[in-house]
C-alpha cells in the first residue's frame, strides 16, 4: 500500500523549515482536460502540491484527470477523494480522509472500510487525515453529500477539540474545510486557537481567493492552503504583490 516518495515526510519537513505549502485542488468534474496544459502553466509558483478529488464525481474520471495532468507536470499529486470510487493508483498520495466534525458513520469509517479491498491491491501513500468541516456560510457540496451539519465558526472550542480529537485517534493532518466556494473562510482564530493545539500539520480551505487571506491564513498556523475555485474556469489569483 505504500509507495516509494514519501510525501508525508516531506510535508513534515516543510513545517519543521517553516515553509508554507500550497496546494491547488483540481475538482475532475469540473476540469477541462483539453486545456490541462494551460491550466497548470497558470498556476502560481508557490504551488507545492495538486489536490484532486471532488464531492461527486463521475467514476474513472479522477483517473483521467490524474493521467492527464501529469503529462504536464511532476508537481506532488495527492488525491482528496469524496469516496471510494475516486481512488487511484495513479496518484502519489491518498488523503484517508475521516470526516470528523460530522455524525454520519458513513464517512467517519464507512468509505474507509469500503476502499481497503482496492488499497490492498494498489502502491500509493497513505495519509490519515481529521477532516472537519466548518460553516462557511452557504451550505456546501461536502454538508449536502455527506449529510452532516458543519460546526459553526464561533463554536470554536467544539472546532480545537474535534481537531484534537482526530490527532488523538492517530490522524496525521487536521483539514479545516469551509467548504468549496465558501462566502466566509475559516477564520483566523479558528487557524491559530486549533494550530496551538496541534503536533501535526494543519490544512486549511474554502472560500480562501485573495492573497491576503492566504497570508492571514499562513500567520494564523495553516501549515498547507487549498485553493480550488479561485483557480477554475481560468479564473487566476497572483500571490505576490
Ligand atoms: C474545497 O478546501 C477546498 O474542498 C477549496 O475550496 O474551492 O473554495 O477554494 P475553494
Amino acid at each position: 500500500m505504500m509507495g516509494s516518495r514519501n510525501i508525508y515526510n516531506t510535508i513534515l519537513e516543510a513545517v519543521t523549515a517553516k515553509k508554507k505549502l500550497l496546494a491547488i485542488l483540481i475538482d475532475p468534474e469540473k476540469f477541462d482536460l483539453e486545456k490541462a496544459s494551460e491550466f497548470l502553466r497558470n498556476l502560481p509558483s508557490e504551488t507545492t502540491h495538486l489536490f484532486i478529488g471532488g464531492s461527486t464525481v463521475p467514476r474513472g474520471l479522477t483517473h483521467q484527470v490524474v493521467e492527464t495532468i501529469k503529462l504536464y507536470t511532476a508537481k506532488t499529486i495527492v488525491l482528496f477523494p469524496g469516496d471510494v470510487s475516486q481512488i487511484t493508483e495513479s496518484a502519489d498520495a491518498l488523503l484517508y480522509l475521516s470526516l470528523f466534525s460530522g455524525d454520519n458513520p458513513e464517512y467517519l469509517v464507512g468509505q474507509q472500510i469500503k476502499a481497503v479491498p482496492l488499497l490492498r491491491s494498489i502502491q500509493i501513500e497513505i495519509i490519515p487525515t481529521g477532516y472537519i468541516l466548518v460553516d462557511g456560510g452557504n451550505g456546501s457540496a461536502v454538508a449536502t453529500v455527506t449529510r452532516t451539519r458543519p460546526i459553526p465558526q464561533h463554536e470554536i472550542q467544539r472546532i480545537v477539540d474535534t481537531a484534537v480529537a482526530a490527532e488523538l485517534s492517530g490522524k496525521k493532518l487536521i483539514y479545516l474545510e469551509a467548504g468549496s466556494g465558501a462566502r466566509i473562510a475559516i477564520i483566523p482564530e479558528i487557524i491559530s486557537e486549533v494550530k496551538k493545539e496541534l503536533q501535526i500539520p494543519l490544512i486549511v480551505g474554502g472560500g480562501i481567493r485573495t492573497a491576503d487571506q492566504v497570508r492571514a491564513a499562513y500567520d494564523a498556523g495553516a501549515d498547507m492552503v487549498v485553493i480550488g475555485t479561485a483557480f477554475e474556469n481560468g479564473n487566476s489569483l497572483k500571490l505576490k504583490n
